[in-house]
């Protein structure tokens, strides 16, 4: 009982976790195709969704691939980094607060 009481106190204390967005950065020379792969296979879109986000950041500069905790955040970004580098890309992938 006295446990009960005492993980309601603790739980009420509770923030949710902040949120980071996974963000690819255009450049000039990474093939569209490329990019549509990344965003196929580390984000899981669909070629359609995949397509859409690879051309908003062709013409914008930047675009959101997904909102994430940190950890998974920073992961996804070093993983497609690591990906574009071993493809000999300069994609460059980053991550900002929510
Ligand atoms: N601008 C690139 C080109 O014209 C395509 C591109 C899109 C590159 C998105 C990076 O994150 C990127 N080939």
């Amino acid at each position: 009982m006295e446990n009960v009481v005492e993980r309601e106190k603790q739980e009420q204390k509770l923030e949710p976790p902040r949120l980071y967005k996974v963000v690819l950065n255009n450049d000039d020379y990474t093939p569209m195709e490329f990019v549509v792969e990344v965003l196929t296979r580390f984000f899981n879109m669909n070629e359609e969704k995949a397509t859409e986000v690879m051309l908003t950041v062709h013409y914008k500069g930047k675009g959101v691939c997904g909102v994430f905790t940190l950890d998974i955040a920073e992961t996804k970004a070093a993983q497609v980094n690591r990906y574009a580098r071993e493809s000999q890309h300069p994609l460059l992938c980053s991550t900002e607060q929510a």
